[in-house]
């Protein structure tokens, strides 16, 4: 008797919340990495020097463990080993970013490298030889030296640069590549890039940086997602859009204050970007341009900080996008009046002055920003959804860190994995065209300021191995069942370490 009431009891708290219990048999599940974390060769042929080569190699003491990505995971050599992994998971995509410079040794297109051109026609056709659809990111964060000595993003010529670079990779690639992804991360790009000192080129122009970067990084992604449109669509069929991170982030209390505070942190975190692209009305998010407006005004700059998009600007960048890659990790919690820090005036983060928490309940990752916080991925996406009025959506990255000593056993990702797993299915069952979903990262790769010491990978990788041995972590076979059923079993373990490729793939 007691028996039963415990299992109607178990089988009730299991009901509580009612899932969409399957993913749909074409929604992509992927994996996803970026050129400069994962491809080595850094000189090889004659690719050429980019603004992370030349800052691991002069100042190797802003990385924590003074390494770089030099050789990496050695993808430049093991590519076949990287597709042989994609067959092991039974991915339906992989998301990788190609290197400018690689393609492009001076950044113009006066010279095109030949034998960077062969590696990522090699890379493309093995995944396709097993029915893996690439998804390719143009830019992740490694910018030809050569244009970085001309400014990089800062030059008003930036824009026209991309557009040229992009028109390139099409003619190359888009016979075989269907999903486009301008830029990863343009915030990471602008404010830890140029408005701060936590990605390359490390410029700390705290007053403009962020700001007149984001200008010609949208009219960039603008320009390139034309060209697409414009020459190649037609015969090749692809779609283009851009990577934006979306962490969620909601209000601490009801109140209007913080709700309106969170509303500016979304606005100056990764409105900046998608606003002008998603918005109907197009431009940078109206309350927040004001705000810097007239905290510009106060602080004697003849105009503001943030530049304004002309109408004909505006025109050009608005809609540009056939879908919203979002890279979700975390969230946290904002307030109008507590936990401030101080910040450098001018700064984007004093522009925005508003306070962070995130509850301590909330598992902790390896890596210090990273935390599961409950229910994160459905509050994003139903948010820019209804907001941008129902985009088509990929989850771009989506992972979890650990320390490099816990090797095989990865329970905290696998529980992370799961979380957002279902999190994706709650988002799909409101409604939201959600597509695919990418895996950060197929395996330990350089996590840029923190080098090899936070660990991304389903597969670890032996750095200190010369083949760069992978080897399948617990949360491997954990996503390779998920994708093979397509739905998410709490209790799944792998029989043993060993992994298997499925008839098919
Ligand atoms: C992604 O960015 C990147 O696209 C990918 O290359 C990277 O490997 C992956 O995340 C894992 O980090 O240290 O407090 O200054 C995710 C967004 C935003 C996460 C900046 C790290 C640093 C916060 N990133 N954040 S802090």
């Amino acid at each position: 008797m007691k028996l039963i009431i415990l299992i109607g009891l178990v089988a009730s708290i299991c009901n509580a919340t009612p899932r969409h219990s399957k993913f749909p048999d074409d929604f992509l599940f992927g994996t996803a990495t970026a050129s400069y974390q994962i491809e080595g060769g850094w000189n090889a042929d004659d690719k050429g020097e980019n603004i992370w080569d030349r800052m691991t190699h002069t100042r190797p003491e802003v990385i924590k463990d003074g390494s770089n990505g030099d050789v990496a995971a050695d993808t430049y050599t093991n590519y076949k080993r990287d597709v042989e992994m994609m067959r092991e998971l039974g991915l339906d995509a992989y998301r990788f970013s190609l290197s400018w410079s690689r393609i492009l040794p001076n950044g113009l297109t006066n010279k095109i490298s030949e034998a960077g051109v062969a590696f990522y026609n090699n890379y493309i056709d093995e995944m396709l030889k097993y029915n893996i659809t690439p998804m390719v990111t143009l830019y992740h964060w490694d910018l030809p030296q050569k244009l970085q000595d001309f400014g990089g993003f800062l030059n008003p010529d930036f824009p026209l640069w991309f557009e040229s670079y992009a028109k390139v990779v099409y003619e190359k690639f888009g016979d075989r590549v269907k999903h486009w992804i301008t830029f990863n991360e343009p915030r990471e790009i602008c404010f830890q890039g140029y408005g701060d000192v936590s990605k390359a080129p490390i410029l700390n122009a705290t007053d403009v940086g962020t700001y007149y970067c984001a200008k010609n990084l949208v009219l960039g992604h603008a320009k390139a997602y034309h060209a697409y449109n414009n020459l190649f669509k037609l015969s090749q069929g692809g779609v283009c859009g851009i990577t934006i991170s979306v962490n969620w982030v909601g209000p601490l209390t009801d109140s209007e204050e913080d709700q309106y505070a969170a509303e500016i942190r979304r606005q100056a975190d990764w409105g900046l970007y998608a606003e002008p692209i998603f918005s109907e009305q197009g431009g940078f998010p109206k309350e927040f341009s004001e705000i810097v407006a007239k905290k510009s005004a106060e602080q004697g700059y003849p105009t503001s900080r943030l530049p304004e998009l002309t109408d004909e600007e505006k025109d050009l960048v608005r809609g540009a996008a056939d879908f919203f890659g979002v890279n979700h990790y975390t969230a946290s919690l904002v307030s109008a009046t507590e936990y401030k820090n101080d910040y450098p005036i001018p700064s984007l983060y004093a522009d925005v002055d508003v306070g962070s928490y995130v509850p301590p309940e909330w598992l902790q990752a390896e890596s210090a920003w990273l935390r599961l916080a409950p229910d994160s991925i459905y509050n994003a996406l139903t948010h820019l959804h209804k907001k941008y009025n129902g985009p088509t959506f990929y989850i771009t990255e989506n992972g979890w860190s650990q320390a490099l000593e816990e090797g095989y056993e990865d329970d905290s990702r696998i529980k992370y994995y799961r979380a957002a797993l279902n999190s994706v299915l709650d988002t799909l069952h409101a409604g939201v065209d959600l597509r695919g979903y990418m895996a950060w990262s197929l395996m330990d790769n350089f996590e840029w300021m923190q080098g090899y010491t936070e660990r991304f990978g389903l597969y670890e990788v032996d750095f200190s191995s010369e083949q760069r041995t992978r080897t399948p972590r617990k949360s491997a076979f954990v996503y390779k069942q998920i994708i093979r059923t397509r739905e998410i079993d709490p209790y799944f373990e792998p029989d043993n370490r060993t992994m298997w490729i499925d008839e098919g793939h």
